[in-house]
């Protein structure tokens, strides 16, 4: 990790916190004053600032105010923005050819992605992949994965849960604002379950999913159920980590019953939870997976992994799209696992839990407004509650967000309830700026209950 984890520049950019100006920066309100009349409002921003450069730790605005990155780009840029080996396999990439698609003429660009995944997702066992542009995508094609391999409809999904934002996915998505208010009618056939939330339920994950099957038992029949597609860790939910033998019950009460058991690894896979997808901290096989965001360093791609059985179970020509698996994104994704093997980005998540828990846990025994510190590796977050409650407080949540902000560190929210705050930073962060974003997160803890 030397390499990596000084404090020099990282592609000419200073690993460095400098606030310039005010934030957002005159130049920034202006640009934002403009997209007003250009981008539909219905597009948002947690945070108006233009960027212009970004590497490393830091993301650099117009108004050359340098930000601390604890967003990633919601858990995209993980070996960090522009890095080198992605940046150097999309150069020689775009010089060659920029598409042709897959489905028209082939090229070995989109092969060697599949063999990557076919390589890293947990299981030994025979493995084919296809490739998409999102996350949305690729849990659209699971579920027609799933339906067409095994002749059934229901799909069954959690409470909290997020997939996407296509109509199948808004459907399979758990919260009404601002996902899904308006948009309906979403895709027949979709089940929701609860799911397995420790602090709030106070159940085993035995018991979770006790509760989850017999109500799947009594709704639907498992033999009428597809898959059930669950996040290993839950990311816009509010980094909701199962209670340990949740999964696993799934798991085997899917394999009973002919069910196919789909991880949603979009925001948890690729080193993001300090291994290199988040069903291996429970011991899961999932019969098919879903990949995208950090898997290309920035690009757009995305994947579904699994069973040789099941993907070549669908007829040909049944899956494909214009774009998907597009050479430059997989040259990008190429550089991007390359990176990760290369620098260890597994250990180097687990050592940013390490940093980070200690510190979190401190705020909370300080401020007493967090009620759990929790995640793995670098996803992490915190729940924000009314003292001595389990009560959610989504303003104190917000106020804290804007503080840091302010301050020029990248944070977002989530949660149903808005009330966690997530840290999703680069993998390759050099640690004083972890440190430092740790101290201003705290700093801001404690002026807002002060
Ligand atoms: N599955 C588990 O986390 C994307 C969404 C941000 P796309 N999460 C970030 C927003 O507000 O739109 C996500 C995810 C999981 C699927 C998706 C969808 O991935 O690449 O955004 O389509």
């Amino acid at each position: 990790m030397t390499a990596i984890n000084d404090d020099s520049a990282v592609n000419g950019i200073m690993q460095k916190r400098v606030l310039a100006t005010a934030i957002p920066g005159p130049q920034s309100q202006t640009l934002h004053q403009r997209r007003t009349t250009a981008v539909s409002a219905g597009v948002g921003a947690t945070l108006p600032i233009f960027i212009t450069k970004a590497a490393g730790g830091i993301v650099v605005d117009v108004d050359g105010n340098q930000l601390i990155d604890f967003g990633s780009g919601i858990a995209v840029t993980s070996v960090g923005n522009s890095a080198p080996a992605v940046v150097d396999r999309i150069t020689a990439q775009v010089k060659d050819f920029t598409h042709t698609c897959f489905m028209v003429t082939e090229y070995e660009e989109y092969v060697e992605v599949c063999e990557a995944l076919n390589r890293l997702t947990p299981g030994t066992h025979e493995k084919r992949s296809a490739l998409f542009n999102t996350g949305a995508e690729a849990v659209e094609n699971a579920v027609k994965i799933a339906r067409s391999a095994t002749g059934r409809q229901a799909i069954a999904v959690f409470e909290h849960g997020y997939h996407g934002r296509t109509n199948l996915t808004l459907g399979m998505t758990a919260k009404n604002m601002p996902y899904k208010h308006t948009f309906g009618p979403f895709a027949p056939e979709i089940y929701r379950f609860p799911t397995s939330y420790p602090f709030h339920d106070e159940l085993s994950g035995s018991d979770a999913a006790k509760l989850a099957i017999s109500r799947m038992e009594k709704e639907l029949g498992g033999s009428n159920i597809a898959a059930i597609v669950l996040e290993p860790i839950q990311g816009e939910g509010g980094f909701v980590v199962p209670a340990p033998g949740f999964m696993s019950a799934l798991a085997d009460y899917a394999k009973a019953q002919g069910i196919l058991f789909i991880a949603d690894e979009v925001q948890t896979g690729f080193c993001r939870t300090g291994n290199w997808f988040a069903s291996e901290h429970e011991g899961i096989v999932p019969d098919l997976i879903t990949t995208a965001k950090g898997i290309a360093g920035g690009m757009p791609l995305a994947g579904v992994t699994g069973r040789a059985d099941i993907m070549d179970a669908i007829h040909a020509g049944g899956l494909g799209g214009t774009y998907g698996g597009n050479p430059v994104a997989c040259a990008a994704a190429m550089g991007s696992i390359e990176t990760m093997e290369q620098f260890d980005l597994v250990n180097r998540a687990k050592e940013i839990e390490a940093i980070m828990v200690p510190r979190l846990n401190a705020i909370a025994a300080q401020t007493g407004v967090i009620g759990e510190v929790r995640g793995r590796g670098a996803m992490i977050a915190v729940e924000v509650v009314q003292p001595g409650t389990k009560n959610p407080d989504p303003e104190l949540t917000a106020k804290v967000a804007k503080a840091c902000h302010a301050q020029g560190l990248v944070v977002l929210t989530a949660g149903t309830y808005g009330n966690v705050l997530r840290f999703l930073p680069p993998l390759v962060i050099p640690n004083h700026l972890l440190t430092e974003a740790l101290a201003i997160i705290t700093e801001q803890f404690v002026a807002a209950t002060a």
